[in-house]
């Protein structure tokens, strides 16, 4: 049913690979044009611009746009137990990794009494984005939140599209983990008023202070108006449909390829699934697995859509050498890896969002309960970023300190460069104080 990719008995080059490898083609200029108005109408018209756009959009008015506490409360007390549970073990196992990763002030000494130190300050105000569109994500807003915790962002907001089932309000399983986490200011916007208001803030009967930074996934109004913001407000990445890429040899069980792959492909029509392997068989009999599978699968319809888009594929290689130049060069969103020695091809990965490794690592397990962030990079975009992490929250601030003798010991190299550069009034401030009498 995966359309088939043959590459056997070639050696492509990145170039070739990125021209054929499929990929899921997402068209944020054309969403831009969509999102502008709404965007300039929120930051002419604040809050009453955003309810219009959710009347328009989500088809309800919330009777206010900020949640109220008892609401959020109730959420909590009314989440069913075993979900609780759950949650309270994803957040648990996401803040041992995410607070292990946080990276600490570096103090490096250049020369004596001249230090360079790199601080790690929190973003001040931070909006966080949970999807309510074909799925509902509480696992988002841990993914969210926690990051933002432990980098010690102070204040965070959490905005989630209203739902006409909910008496306006965003899905009770997304104001739990809201709850849980204790987060206290949730809105209930969604698409691109979410993120114009994040970005722009808007005051009368409701105040909502602007953001410095705007993350979360979102569908292709919420990504085009993030590229639209941009700059105003810090953002993540601009996140398309999911991904799973499998690198995958003979010796791989073709029942876990094929629950992986449509494990992804139940998010989205859109979303993309890609088997690359040097074994024939393992490809066959995983079509044979997803034959079976599918059909029974409660998202059938969008798995089958999914799977037999253009964005997914059987890609068939000669060696899982070449298999590993398919997928660096595909840079997944996800990448699991099912060969003879998982660890040693895996530590061969250059792009991706996040590895999952050998039998026992399922994408399913990275998007709960890991302690690993499911908010990654898609659309290649792992190539250049990483996905969101506690450092995402964080800038890097270099603090310059020297001494008159550290600057004195240097000063002659500053003036050379700014005069070279044709900038002397830059080595006049140099002179300044080394010209002076001590
Ligand atoms: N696989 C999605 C995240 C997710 N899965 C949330 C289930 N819930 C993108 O990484
Ligand atoms: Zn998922």
């Amino acid at each position: 049913m995966i359309p088939v990719l043959d590459l056997r008995g070639r050696a492509p080059t990145v170039r070739e690979l990125r021209g054929t490898l499929p990929r899921a083609e997402l068209d944020v200029e054309a969403a831009l044009a969509a999102v502008r108005p709404v965007c300039d109408d929120v930051a002419a018209r604040g809050a009453d611009a955003v309810l219009d756009a959710s009347e328009k959009f989500d088809g309800v008015r919330p009777v206010t746009l900020r949640v109220p506490a008892t609401v959020i409360a109730a959420a909590l007390s009314d989440l069913d137990p075993q979900v609780r549970l759950a949650l309270e073990e994803s957040v648990r196992r996401a803040r041992i990794v995410h607070g292990a990763q946080r990276r600490t002030e570096s103090r490096t000494q250049v020369t004596s009494g001249g230090t360079v130190t790199e601080r790690w300050v929190p973003v001040d105000r931070v909006g966080l984005y949970v999807p309510g569109g074909r799925a509902v994500y509480p696992s988002s807003v841990v993914m969210n939140v926690v990051p933002a915790l432990l980098a010690g962002v102070g204040s965070i907001a959490v905005a989630s599209p209203p739902q006409k089932d909910f008496d306006g309000w965003p899905h009770p399983t997304i104001l739990a983990a809201c709850a849980l986490l204790e987060v206290e200011e949730v809105w209930a916007m969604g698409g691109a008023q979410a993120v114009a208001a994040f970005a722009h803030g808007f005051d009368g009967d409701e105040v909502l202070d602007p953001v410095n930074l705007v993350t979360g996934p979102g569908n292709i109004y919420v990504a085009a108006a993030k590229r639209l913001l941009k700059g105003l407000i810090g953002i993540d990445s601009e996140a398309g449909p999911t991904e799973i890429a499998i690198l995958a040899d003979a010796t791989a069980d073709p029942e876990h390829v094929a629950a992986d792959l449509i494990s992804q492909a139940e998010h989205d029509p859109m979303a993309a699934a890609v088997l690359v392997t040097d074994s024939p068989a393992l490809a066959d009999a995983v079509e044979v697995a997803l034959a079976r599978r599918v059909p029974d699968t409660k998202h059938s319809g969008r798995v089958t859509e999914s799977l037999t888009g253009r964005q997914s594929a059987v890609v068939l290689v000669d060696s899982v050498d070449v298999g590993l130049d398919v997928v660096n060069a595909y840079a997944a969103e996800h990448l699991e890896i099912h060969t003879t020695d998982a660890s040693a091809v895996a530590s061969r990965v250059r792009n991706a969002g996040a590895v999952f490794v050998g039998t026992w690592s399922p994408v399913s397990l990275g998007d709960y309960c890991a302690g690993s962030n499911h908010v990654l990079p898609t659309g290649g975009c792992a190539a250049h970023s990483s996905g969101l992490s506690v450092q995402s929250f964080l800038r890097g601030i270099h603090v310059i300190e020297y001494s008159e003798e550290a600057l004195r010991e240097v000063g002659g190299h500053v003036v050379t460069l700014a005069n070279a550069e044709d900038l002397p009034a830059h080595g006049e401030a140099v002179m300044a104080r080394l010209a002076e009498p001590t």
